[in-house]
C-alpha cells in the first residue's frame, strides 16, 4: 500500500536509496507515474522548499533532499516522457562563461525538476553559444543563468543581447547567484531574477503561464 507520507519524510531525511525503493513499490503496485510524482516526489520537495525559505533547514540539507529527488526522478523520468504527462515547462540552465560555481544552479535545476519542469542542466562556463544552441534544440520556454562572480555576471548581459538579436523573444531569460540583484537584471534586461531556488521556481512557473 503506497504511504506518500513516508516517501515524503524519506525525501526530507535525504533518503535516496529508500525514496528510489519507495517509487519502485509503487510502480509495482500499479500507482499511476502522475501520483506517485505528484504526492511523493512534488510534495515532499513542497515542504523542503517551504522549510528552506522558512530558514528551517539549510542548504545542506537541500542538497541532500534534492539528491534523493533525484533518485526518485530517475525512475519516473522514462516513463514520464513514454505517458507523455504534460511537463510544466522547459528550462535551460547553466552558470556563465568564465564560472565553475554550480552547487546554487544544481539546486535551483533539482528544484525545477521537482516542480515539474523538463530541465536541461548546460553544466558551467556556459558559452553564449551553448545557451543558443540549447534553447532552440530543446524549445525552450525558460533560460536560467548562474553567476557567483563580479566578474562573470556581466555575461549574463551577452546572452541576453544574443537572444533579442537573433529575435527569441518567446524565450524568457531568468538571472540569479549571490551577487546578482532585481537592479542588475532589469538593467540587463533579463526578464526575471530569482534571489534563492525556492523563488526562482515560482518566477519559472509565473513565467509560462504567461
Ligand atoms: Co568561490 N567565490 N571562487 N568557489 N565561492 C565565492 C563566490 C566568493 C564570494 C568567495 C569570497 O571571496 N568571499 C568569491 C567571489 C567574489 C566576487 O566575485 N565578488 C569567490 C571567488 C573569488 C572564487 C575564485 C576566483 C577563487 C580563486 O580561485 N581565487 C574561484 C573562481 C573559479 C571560477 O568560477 N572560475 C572560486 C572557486 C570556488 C570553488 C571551486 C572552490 C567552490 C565552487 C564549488 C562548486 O560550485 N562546485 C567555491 C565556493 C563553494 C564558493 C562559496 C564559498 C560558496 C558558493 C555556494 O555554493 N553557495 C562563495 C562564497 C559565498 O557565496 N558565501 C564563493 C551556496 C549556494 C547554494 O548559494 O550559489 O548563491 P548560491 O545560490 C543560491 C542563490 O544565489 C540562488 O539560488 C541558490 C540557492 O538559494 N541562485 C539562483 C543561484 N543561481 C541562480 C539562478 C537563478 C535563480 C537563483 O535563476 C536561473
Amino acid at each position: 500500500m503506497a504511504d506518500y507520507a513516508l516517501m515524503n519524510q524519506l525525501l526530507y531525511t535525504g533518503k535516496a536509496a529508500e525514496v528510489k525503493k519507495a517509487v519502485e513499490d509503487c510502480l509495482k503496485e500499479g500507482r499511476p507515474v502522475q501520483e506517485v510524482l505528484e504526492n511523493g516526489l512534488i510534495a515532499g520537495m513542497a515542504v523542503i522548499g517551504e522549510d528552506f525559505k522558512n530558514n528551517v533547514i539549510y542548504v545542506p540539507e537541500v542538497l541532500i533532499a534534492a539528491r534523493a529527488m533525484k533518485a526518485g526522478m530517475d525512475v519516473l523520468r522514462p516513463l514520464l516522457t513514454e505517458s507523455g504527462i504534460k511537463k510544466t515547462g522547459t528550462l535551460v540552465i547553466g552558470t556563465v562563461k568564465g564560472d565553475l560555481h554550480d552547487i546554487g544552479k544544481n539546486l535551483v535545476a533539482m528544484m525545477a525538476e521537482g516542480a515539474g519542469f523538463t530541465v536541461v542542466d548546460l553544466g558551467v562556463d556556459t558559452s553564449v553559444e551553448k545557451f543558443l544552441a540549447a534553447a532552440r534544440e530543446h524549445d525552450a520556454d525558460i533560460v536560467g543563468m548562474s553567476a557567483l562572480l563580479t566578474t562573470t555576471m556581466v555575461n549574463m548581459k551577452h546572452v541576453v543581447d544574443r537572444f533579442t538579436a537573433e529575435g527569441l523573444k518567446r524565450v524568457k531569460i531568468v538571472c540569479g547567484g549571490a551577487p546578482v540583484t532585481q537592479s542588475f537584471a532589469d538593467e540587463i534586461g533579463a526578464d526575471g531574477y530569482a534571489p534563492n531556488a525556492v523563488a526562482a521556481v515560482e518566477l519559472f512557473k509565473s513565467l509560462v503561464v504567461g
